[in-house]
């Protein structure tokens, strides 16, 4: 049988939570906002607009639509200086491997993702071409936990969503795939991903008889 598989990318596929996090982080500290790894967490797979709203939040603090701008555009560009220092010794373990498993299995395979900057962190590493469809942060109207990505990734693969098994860091992200009625694949850790139909710490600790266990299902 044919089944989709829907990748995120921050968090499953590269660890670009760091980048963010010292992005983020030198951004608050300018505004005198505290800022720890704590926050960070709570910044996993939401848009970059609603991650500076938060952290304004967090600091109390209200700016102009102007500044707000600026501070996005400032925040981006730092970040994407450590993007394109990226190579691909930053793929998480095995991801590679269960892509092109997944490949040799002829299943589709989609990425799913809120970043704005997907295409060029795949490019940069190299990897663009394991990606049968491609849906990103450019792409959608409602971020996740809104189910719209992975729907859009689903038609792009013209495959049902109840056909579709998606792989999530985020506990936005597990939410948007149920929503989808795709099943949800946590990668991280179980008391943070209890939402979600399985949970794996990471991709060493799939299994080709798990894979199999998800097509023939
Ligand atoms: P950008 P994902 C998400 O990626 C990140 O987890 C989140 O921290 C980030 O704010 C968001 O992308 C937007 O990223 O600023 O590059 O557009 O996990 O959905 O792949
Ligand atoms: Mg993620």
């Amino acid at each position: 049988s044919n089944k989709g598989f829907i990748f995120d990318l921050d968090g499953v596929i590269v660890d670009t939570a760091k980048y963010h996090f010292l992005a983020w982080r030198n951004l608050a500290n300018s505004l005198d906002i505290d800022f720890s790894e704590k926050e960070n967490e709570q910044l996993k797979g939401v848009s970059r607009v609603r991650s500076l709203e938060k952290i304004l939040e967090w600091g109390n603090k209200t700016i102009s639509d102007h500044e707000f701008t600026a501070l996005m555009a400032q925040k981006n560009e730092e970040y994407l200086a450590y993007i394109d220092k990226m190579d691909r010794s930053e793929l998480l373990p095995d991801v590679l491997h269960y892509l092109d498993l997944l490949k040799e299995k002829e299943q589709g395979i989609a990425l799913g993702s809120a970043s704005k900057n997907a295409r060029r962190i795949l490019k940069q590493i190299h990897i663009i071409d394991k990606f049968e469809a491609i849906v990103d942060g450019n792409d959608v109207s409602a971020a996740k936990p809104d189910p719209e990505v992975f729907l859009n990734a689903a038609e792009a693969l013209n495959i049902t969503p109840e056909n579709c098994i998606v792989f999530e860091d985020s506990v936005a992200g597990v939410t948007a795939a149920n929503r989808a009625n795709m099943i949800s694949i946590g990668i991280g850790d179980k008391e943070v991903l209890g939402h979600a139909d399985y949970v794996f710490k990471d991709f060493t600790e799939l299994s080709e008889e798990f894979i199999d266990e998800l097509i023939n299902r």
